[in-house]
């Protein structure tokens, strides 16, 4: 039976992280834990939570050691745009709270698990079908933190015998949490878009292709590389994975199979752009495939359609 600590619990992948974890591992064995209490969350009413600023390395040990924790979750980090707005904060709560997260799982021997992102790749990177082992030379606060992150995990593994485990994330769209800061965030708003106004403007350009992935997906992607084989995983920090690459009008013409009158304009920011134009147009998962069995349930047309299903139940 696992006992497992959450950190961001109530961020866009822990809001719906914790519900399937304590689905499967009982509720009492995952903690939740973030920097706000939302009394109304179902995350903070479901089973334990506690408040923690993952910058606080004694709170995040001292949380952990009581519930006798045996696997770290640490989700709690700033995504791309507000991290290249405010590139200090970024270091120091991205990298802070990785470190001491690491030192939690060190001294009570945890099973851990991050996120990286495709924001980890550069502009130097192969922008088509991105290996998993290539050039990592990212030009965001952003990017440096999560190839610094990867590169600590890997270290934690080969120094202390870790059990750390990683993937680099695409855009991760859901119905559920809101994202907050990202670049990706416009395949999310999207959706909300259409079905409030019956348009969007993007502020990502047409013809930016990037990797894309239905919440479901990334959530049964980290179970199941926690629960692979070791002898198996010949990579560790951070596995490629994706569901799809698609660019705003892929999503507008995926949106009008559903709603015919919506309309697609555009209005780029030059910040995300640029931004965009960093990151891959697909990466290739195969490492991920052959080394834990990732697939994607969820093409751009299943998700279009239950992400709208869900969210007009979630709206009217
Ligand atoms: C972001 O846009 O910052 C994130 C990511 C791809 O890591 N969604």
């Amino acid at each position: 039976m696992k006992t497992i600590l959450v950190t961001g619990a109530l961020g866009q992948i822990g809001s719906e992280l914790v519900t399937k974890l304590r689905a499967e591992y009982g509720a009492d064995q995952v903690i939740a834990t973030d920097i706000q209490k939302k009394s109304d969350n179902d995350v903070v009413n479901s089973g334990p939570f506690e408040l923690l600023d993952v910058t606080d390395a004694k709170a995040m040990f001292a949380i952990a050691q009581s519930y006798k924790v045996d696997t770290v979750i640490h989700l709690a980090a700033l995504l791309s745009a507000t991290a290249e707005a405010k590139p200090l904060l970024a270091w120091n709560l991205n990298m802070g709270g990785l470190v001491n997260a690491l030192e939690v799982a060190r001294e009570l021997q945890c099973q851990f698990f991050t996120p990286s992102s495709i924001g980890a790749f550069g502009p130097n990177t192969p922008k088509d079908n991105t290996p998993q082992d290539t050039i990592q030379r990212p030009t965001t606060m952003y990017g440096v933190n999560k190839v610094s992150g990867e590169l600590l995990c890997d270290y934690y593994h080969h120094k202390f015998g870790l059990d750390t485990r990683g993937i680099r994330f695409p855009g991760l769209i859901s119905y559920v949490a809101p994202p907050g800061g990202g670049t990706t965030d416009y395949a999310v708003e999207i959706y909300y878009e259409a079905l409030k106004k019956g348009a969007y403007t993007s502020y990502i350009g047409e013809g930016t292709y990037m990797d894309m992935m239905y919440m479901p997906d990334a959530l049964q992607a980290i179970v199941d590389l926690m629960e692979a084989d070791p002898s198996k995983l010949i990579h560790r920090n951070a596995f490629n994975v994706t569901a799809m690459s698609a660019a705003p009008e892929d999503f507008g013409a995926a949106i009008k199979k559903h709603m015919p009158d919506f309309t697609l304009t555009y209005q780029v920011d030059p910040v995300r752009q640029a931004i965009a134009e960093s990151w891959p147009n697909s990466i290739d998962p195969s490492a991920a495939q052959a080394e834990w069995g990732f697939r994607a349930a969820y093409d751009l047309d299943r998700m279009t359609k239950d992400m709208l299903e869900k969210l007009s139940g979630k709206l009217f």
